[in-house]
């Protein structure tokens, strides 16, 4: 979209856009045209693995949720139409270790971010992103915008902080302020320690010849899982809308942890992967989730949102993404090895011994 007078080009702050989601909503805004500008909180060494092949496109802002100050700073800076809350500690596991930690990132950062824009702008739109993590121990199957929440871990309730206040700044304060409860969605850029990745990254070490078993914690958790690059888009069409709301994105379809197992070990032709896994009660959590099916109508109703990817086609994805940076990861060590070498032997020390 060009930027004339008539049609401005719009403008998105995205906070999380190092994560996994992040980095596909930051894809898709570019695509339609956003100025888009990210915030990142400062680390000793940077961790922008998923956007480095958007570096030039993006403007990245220091800011930490942590910090309110930092957050109107980068309001005023990016001064956007529409905010996109996606930072959080979002490991449910950490979030036994580390609860205060995830109450002021997950919970409280929320607030922060809330009140940054209606200090500096009011008329900004905004997302949440609220988790099915709130429904834990699910109260209806499947789950919808209705279904109580009833949160099994800091995390959630945490998220379910976060939720009320993006429904509370929207009846108080008028702000279109929206929350998308979104499912377990996964992709070749999810985090190493979710399940998913967990096991697609362990599929391909041991295609390899690099490992041979991975530990795991409870397999028979189901959860709902879809693709992340089609649940971004969800995000999106929420703030296109004239009005703000709430709504479900999920597949609808529930598959257990043994089962990603089948999917992800047969596409490397292994069928009996029991050899390969290892049952760990150090991954197990003092309250599990176990089950979570979402039932997505009104996002496809209102929306028109549909998911794109099946679910033997999203572990296909991951399991051959992880096949391919294994491979490239060994050929860089390989060529790393080669060129130390190479270096040794060019210097001047080495010259000198061989003559
Ligand atoms: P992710 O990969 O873990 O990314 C989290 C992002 O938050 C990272 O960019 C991280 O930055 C940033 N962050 C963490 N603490 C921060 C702080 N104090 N200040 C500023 N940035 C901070 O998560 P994701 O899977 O993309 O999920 C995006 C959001 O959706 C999260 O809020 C998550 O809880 C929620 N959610 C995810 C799912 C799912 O299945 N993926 C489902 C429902 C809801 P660093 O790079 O610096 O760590
Ligand atoms: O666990 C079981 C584990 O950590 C899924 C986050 O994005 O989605 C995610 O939260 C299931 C659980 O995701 C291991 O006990 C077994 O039942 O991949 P996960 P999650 O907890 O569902 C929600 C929607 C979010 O909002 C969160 O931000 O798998 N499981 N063995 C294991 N889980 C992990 N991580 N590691 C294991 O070894």
């Amino acid at each position: 979209m060009a930027r004339t007078k008539s049609t401005p080009q719009k403008r998105a702050l995205v906070t999380g856009i190092t994560g996994q989601d992040g980095s596909y909503l930051a894809e898709l805004l570019l695509d339609k045209g956003y100025q888009v500008f990210g915030l990142v909180r400062r680390l000793s060494s940077s961790n922008h693995t998923n956007i480095s092949h958007l570096a030039d496109r993006v403007t990245l802002l220091d800011g930490d949720l942590l910090d309110k100050t930092s957050l109107i700073a980068a309001v005023r800076r990016a001064e956007p139409d529409e905010v996109y809350n996606l930072a959080a500690q979002s490991h449910v596991k950490v979030s036994f270790d580390q609860p205060i930690l995830t109450a002021e990132f997950t919970g409280l950062g929320v607030l922060r971010l809330l009140e940054a824009i209606r200090e500096v702008n009011p008329k900004i739109r905004f997302y949440q992103a609220s988790s099915s993590e709130m429904f834990g121990q699910v109260q209806e199957e499947p789950q919808t915008e209705l279904t109580r929440f009833w949160p099994r871990s800091p995390y959630a309730v945490s998220k379910v902080f976060g939720h009320y206040l993006t429904v509370n700044y929207r009846e108080s304060y008028g702000l279109h302020a929206s929350a998308g409860i979104l499912f377990n969605h996964e992709s070749p850029r999810r985090g190493l320690d979710f399940v998913t990745r967990k096991i697609t990254d362990a599929v391909a070490r041991i295609h390899h010849g690099l490992q041979d078993e991975v530990r795991l914690g409870n397999l028979d958790a189901r959860r709902d899982w879809g693709y992340a690059g089609d649940y971004v888009r969800a995000m999106w069409l929420m703030l296109q809308q004239d009005e703000p709301g709430d709504y479900v994105v999920a597949t609808g379809e529930t598959h257990s942890v043994r089962e990603f197992l089948d999917a992800a070990f047969g596409v490397i032709g292994v069928t009996d992967w029991t050899k390969h896994v290892v049952v760990d009660p150090a991954f197990f959590r003092p309250a599990e989730v176990h089950v979570l099916t979402g039932d997505a109508s009104k996002a496809k109703r209102l929306l028109g949102w549909e998911p794109t990817v099946t679910f033997p086609e999203l572990v296909q994805m991951m399991v051959r993404a992880d096949i391919e940076r294994v491979e490239l990861e060994q050929l860089n060590a390989q060529n790393g090895v080669t060129l130390a070498k190479l270096n040794a032997l060019r210097s001047p020390t080495a010259q000198a011994q061989l003559g």
